[in-house]
């Protein structure tokens, strides 16, 4: 092992490798549906390509409606609004990222963080349970790193108790066997296609759902209230969440390519699997038929997070310590007495490693060199950094 970049040596990498480095379809190919757009002089308001989007999301996940919208934060928003008219608690998980509970605290519910399983990392079906009250009105499970919030179970538990279900799914597009995909779970599921996400419009959502209902209020809801049918008439409450065409070109042309991605993230996924066999590492077992976007470990040893992330960081590798910390002990949300020792254990322990296009299996095999190190001469690295 060569002397790590913190102590002086040479870093691994000359340029930075990320955490959620967009994922892009050929250049010329994006190039030109852009130009198209631009071109034919329509660039928003439920527009062809924005309806082509949609109509594509709902064949591969198999699933009746969708409705794409500007981000993935405003379709957990505008789902919230649509399904949850009295305002009430909303049980969540802590272990998140804080958009699934500001959608919610913006909106004027009130977010109940549950505990998690610590070997999924989703929502622990007692714990949600345990904390539903007379004032409890809905939940939002999260599928997180694409594994299925435990879609049955919760299912049952609000159906018992008379509470709406969402599913936050930004991070499990694609994810779940074929025919069974995240997508159709719950009263709905909200998708997102953030530039860091495995298949991007740059920013964008969709909300997906098998209630013609509810996704005609959705679609309502997306467009201030309007029918989308020309009338001028506004018959319930609603915003501006609509994608444009511009992104719609994006995350169409990126959908076109989301096989090799997802081939190309396995591929890296099985090279960390062989680089972190280690018994103080625990690579978390990503869903067989997922998108793998996120490699997620976890610290098992005495090596903290903090000092492997410092680490390398100087070897230019940003790994992203998500989500720590977690909602629950952020300034919106903190209170006295609240603890889950679940959500606090794994997130005190987990780090989020760089995959995707921009990195190759040569590449991820220098990264497990480095965390293997660390971890093998945690005392003199932790007292160097
Ligand atoms: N629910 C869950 C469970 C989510 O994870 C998210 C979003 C949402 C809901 C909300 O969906 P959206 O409203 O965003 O559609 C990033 C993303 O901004 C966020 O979308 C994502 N989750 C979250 C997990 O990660 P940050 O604060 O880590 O972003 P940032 O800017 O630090 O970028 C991360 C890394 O990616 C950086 O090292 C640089 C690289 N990057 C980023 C961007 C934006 C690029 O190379 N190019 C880029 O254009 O939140």
């Amino acid at each position: 092992m060569r002397k790590l970049a913190v102590f002086g040596g040479k870093p691994a990498f000359t340029q930075p490798k990320h955490v959620g480095r967009p994922n892009m379809a050929d250049h010329d190919k994006i190039m030109q549906t852009l130009e198209n757009v631009i071109l034919s002089r329509r660039l928003t308001n439920n527009g062809p390509l924005v309806q082509k989007f949609e109509s594509q999301i709902c064949s591969e996940l198999g699933v009746g409606w969708c409705i794409a919208v500007a981000n993935g934060t405003l379709g957990l928003e505008i789902a919230a609004r649509a399904l949850m008219p009295k305002l009430g608690e909303v049980i969540l998980p802590s272990f998140t990222f804080v958009a699934t509970a500001n959608a919610l605290a913006w909106q004027g519910y009130t977010p109940i963080f549950a505990d998690i399983d610590p070997e999924t990392h989703v929502l622990d079906i007692k714990d949600v349970e345990a904390k539903i009250t007379m004032r409890t009105v809905g939940i939002l499970g999260v599928h997180l790193w694409g594994t299925p919030c435990i879609p049955e179970e919760l299912a049952k538990l609000a159906y018992l108790h008379n509470l709406k279900l969402i599913f936050d799914a930004a991070h499990a597009f694609m994810c779940g066997p074929e025919g069974n995909r995240i997508g159709h779970y719950g009263d709905c599921e909200v998708f997102s296609f953030h530039a860091t996400k495995f298949v991007n419009s740059v920013e964008g959502g969709a909300i997906t759902t098998s209630n013609t209902f509810l996704a005609k209020r959705l679609r309502r809801m997306r467009n201030f209230g309007f029918a989308g049918d020309g009338t001028p008439e506004v018959s319930i409450l609603g915003i501006n969440a609509k994608m444009s065409e511009l992104h719609a070109a994006v995350g169409l042309t990126n959908l076109d390519e989301a096989p090799s991605f997802i081939e190309w993230n396995s591929n890296n996924y099985a090279a960390y699997m062989v680089g972190l066999d280690h018994s103080d590492i625990r690579l978390y077992p990503l869903c067989a038929q997922g998108n793998f976007q996120y490699v997620v470990i976890e610290l098992l040893g005495e090596l903290s997070a903090d000092v492997l992330a410092s680490v390398l960081k100087a070897e230019n590798v940003l790994a992203r310590r998500y989500f720590s910390p977690p909602c629950h002990l952020m300034e919106p949300y903190r209170k006295d007495g609240q603890t889950l020792p679940a959500t606090e254990l794994v997130a005190s322990r987990t780090l989020v490693l760089p995959t995707g296009l921009a990195m190759t299996q040569g590449e991820v095999a220098k990264v497990c060199e480095i965390v293997r190190y660390c971890v093998d001469h945690v005392v003199e690295v932790s007292k160097g950094v």
